[in-house]
């Protein structure tokens, strides 16, 4: 029988479930950086807690040993539960295994390990060259499930790539007429919104635009708007679509192929998208005749832009998978059925000539949400 080994003990797979929890107060704030959260613990008794609350800020294990400060208790002889390696360089923070040491923590209980090659390891070493019990890998795969964008893009520089659509239980993304509002329940719609809280840019292709006029934002108190690209080729997007209008609120990105400035018409229809406060990105053609989204994410990465997370349409779907720039797949399922021969599906493209070419979508999860079903995986392409 296959099962999965569960480190530590059951008292500290709990104290790292609340590092967890508390990890995740800095969703949508803490991009490119990890979401990290700490529990410091003595007797058996929680003392203190901490986060990474925003980009630049604290680390986890500093704002937990500050608030035990601020309480006047001492943590000499405590354990701390982590959910990320503690890192052991000088970045916008100071190295936290330096502050660990200097506080006389015993013991240090860690989720994730940290693959940024500043860390990889090296922070634990250094706590045991300093005398500390380290337990490594507790809760390992739900604080690596929490990090999938940083623990791709602090090894990669690229962002990490979420293809997301909605379809009914027929594969239609719409109905013939085009109609596509809404196709999912209450509890998936909500999920989505999370994902763009979490996600630093949302793309989509400009028949996307043309079709549904989307806002593209985020609604869920609190929630950060992901900068909103739109994959435009030929600068067909509407100059009074919501998302020309409001970029002045919410980022927009018009990339386009390459063009020249020196065309009256093309300097003009440029000049009128800047000035409603879009940026209008060229980008190398591919192959397809549309930028080149390999090169697009490159150009994002060095930007800091860790995740792009596309939610349409078709063509840009194909787009993203032929070009192998997808690295997971959320394909949410509604038990609808819409029927229409002219009705589209989540990927368009000329599609793969026989079944042994397809992409395989790897170690795939079935959630339920509602009435919907969710299916996530990873895509494989070799
Ligand atoms: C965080 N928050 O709670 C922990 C991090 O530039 P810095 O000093 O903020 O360092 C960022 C790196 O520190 C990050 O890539 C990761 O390797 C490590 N740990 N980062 O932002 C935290 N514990
Ligand atoms: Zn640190």
């Amino acid at each position: 029988m296959l099962y999965r080994v569960e480190r530590g003990t059951v008292d500290d797979r709990e104290y790292m479930s609340v590092a967890l929890d508390h990890a995740k107060r800095g969703l949508g704030k803490v991009n490119p950086n990890p979401l990290v959260g700490a529990v410091i613990v003595r007797d058996g008794r929680i003392i203190a807690t901490g986060h990474h609350d925003h980009f630049g800020g604290w680390h986890a294990e500093r704002d937990a040993l500050e608030s035990a400060k601020r309480q006047g208790v001492s943590v000499r002889g405590a354990t701390i539960y982590v959910t990320l390696e503690p890192c052991c360089h000088q970045g916008k923070q100071p190295p936290c295994t330096q502050a660990l040491i200097d506080a006389g923590i015993s013991r240090v209980v860690v989720g994730s390990a940290d693959p940024n090659p500043l860390v990889a390891g090296k922070g634990i070493r250094q706590l045991r060259q300093a005398g500390i019990a380290v337990t490594e890998d507790v809760l390992r795969a739900e604080c690596d499930a929490m990090n999938e964008i940083f623990l791709h893009y602090i090894v990669d520089r690229r962002p990490f790539v979420l293809l997301k659509y909605a379809m009914t239980l027929d594969g239609r993304i719409a109905t013939a007429s085009g109609a596509s509002r809404w196709i999912t329940g209450e509890p998936s719609r909500r999920r989505v919104h999370e994902d763009r809280n979490r996600f630093a840019a949302i793309m989509v292709g400009v028949g996307t635009v043309l079709a549904d006029d989307p806002r593209l934002t985020c609604r869920i108190e609190h929630g950060h708007d992901p900068i909103r690209i739109i994959c435009d080729g030929g600068m067909r997007t509407p100059l009074d679509s919501v998302v020309v209008t409001t970029a002045r609120d919410t980022p927009t990105i018009i990339v386009t192929n390459p063009f020249d400035e020196h065309d009256e018409g093309v300097a003009e229809r440029v000049g009128r998208y800047r000035d409603a406060g879009c940026e209008v990105l060229p980008v190398q053609t591919a192959d397809d005749g549309h930028p080149s989204l390999p090169a697009l994410m490159e150009l994002l990465g060095a930007r800091g832009i860790d995740s792009v997370m596309i939610e349409g349409g078709a063509t840009l779907a194909w787009s993203a998978l032929r070009s192998h720039v997808v690295d997971k797949i959320d394909a949410y399922i509604a038990p609808k059925l819409f029927g229409g021969e002219s009705a589209p599906s989540p990927v368009g493209g000329e599609g793969v000539n026989t079944p042994d070419d397809c992409f395989h979508v790897t170690d795939p999860q079935v959630i339920r949400l509602g009435d919907d079903v969710l299916i996530e995986g990873g895509v494989s392409y070799v």
